[in-house]
């Protein structure tokens, strides 16, 4: 437990692209909701996502958008820290220690390095070895509850196995992590296959609802998404899965049940829905990019990191001391 006798939160988002309304159902919101009752401490994922190859000025300037992204979403910085991952060198640290700890075999296992390396000639070892530092990142900051959507979840039971594995290796160091992914949206599909995850990586910008998309892209998004056959809007996941689909996002952005998404439009075909779910859709966004727009251009955010940042390394840097202390490396005096 911290200080303050709250349960302490830890989630990150790359900045491998623009953010998505996956990543905004799956995650972010959640980061919102926890910041009362939590301690929270939510950071930007430079050192992740450069397990990939990643444009130097592009890198730059999304790190800057998801961290503007976060307090837009309605992280107030004063609650939870905000802070750009490689602004805390105890990551890299506490991740090298996390990779001496992890077995080849599990890291195998993992379906995200699996999808990511299929069909590469040339699979960098940061991608691999990607798990064990997200083990770090969570670990440092005995986090509780990691709020993150369904494609995190495997990595989380690695950072359990490895959190259990060096306290009985080395004595009770580590809080054990649990996941938090919310019961309806925490896998937010593909508008042009809902087979696949909503992704900011997908090349086909029409696969996606950029969080920064303007109102009319967002209608020309959702009329182009794919549907199913017959026109009946049921939530039926398996049968019907592109609607299924939209319906969960509608649900989402009108703060309502499935049950009352089918009730709303009973009856009506699949055109009357889209046109409002593309409105329930921007109604979300549009307070959203307002705020953005004004934080970046106050260029508040980077003392917001700087806040960000030596709060969450004077937490990190004590975890890294205890792990090193228990592992037997001689402290400096
Ligand atoms: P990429 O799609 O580029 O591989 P990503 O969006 O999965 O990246 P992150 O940006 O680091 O990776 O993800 C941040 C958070 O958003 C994670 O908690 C992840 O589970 C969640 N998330 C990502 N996509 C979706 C989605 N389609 N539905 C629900 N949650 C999602
Ligand atoms: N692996 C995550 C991003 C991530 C993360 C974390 C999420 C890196 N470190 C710590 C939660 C907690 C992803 O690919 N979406």
């Amino acid at each position: 437990m911290s200080e303050s006798g709250k349960k302490r939160v830890l989630s990150g988002i790359q900045p491998s692209g623009l953010l998505t309304l996956g990543n905004y159902i799956g995650a972010m919101r959640n980061f919102v909701a926890l910041q009362d009752e939590c301690e929270c401490y939510f950071t930007v994922v430079d050192l992740h996502a450069v397990t990939v190859p990643q444009d130097p000025a592009a890198l730059r300037e999304n790190t800057e958008t998801v961290a503007a992204l976060f307090v837009a979403a309605g992280i107030d910085p004063k609650k939870a820290a905000i802070f750009v991952q490689s602004h805390v060198s105890a990551h890299a640290e506490l991740g090298w220690l996390m990779t001496t700890l992890a077995y080849m075999g599990e890291l195998e296992r993992m379906t995200q390095f699996k999808d990511k390396a299929a069909g590469k000639e040339a699979v960098g070892a940061g991608l691999f070895v990607y798990p064990t530092l997200m083990a770090a990142d969570i670990l440092l900051y005995d986090a509780h509850l990691v709020p993150v959507g369904d494609d995190q979840k495997q990595h989380l039971e690695l950072t359990r196995d490895l959190a259990i594995r060096f306290n009985r290796r080395y004595g009770e160091t580590f809080v054990v992590p649990e996941p938090y992914i919310p019961e309806v949206g925490a896998r937010i599909m593909s508008l042009d296959d809902a087979s696949k995850k909503m992704s900011k990586s997908n090349p086909n910008p029409n696969s996606y609802i950029a969080l920064l998309d303007p109102p009319d892209t967002v209608r020309k998004k959702i009329a182009r998404a794919k549907t199913d056959s017959g026109r009946e809007v049921v939530f039926d996941p398996q049968h019907k899965p592109e609607i299924s689909n939209l319906m969960t996002i509608y649900a989402q952005c009108a703060g309502v049940t499935l049950d009352e998404v089918a009730r709303r439009f009973e009856g009506k075909g699949y055109g009357d829905f889209k046109k409002e779910l593309a409105e329930a859709v921007i109604s979300v966004l549009e307070p959203l990019q307002n705020t953005y727009n004004q934080i970046r251009s106050s260029g508040e955010i980077f003392d917001i990191l700087r806040d960000g940042a030596q709060r969450a390394s004077s937490v990190a840097e004590a975890t890294l001391r205890r792990a090193k202390e228990a592992m037997g490396f001689l402290l400096p005096k």
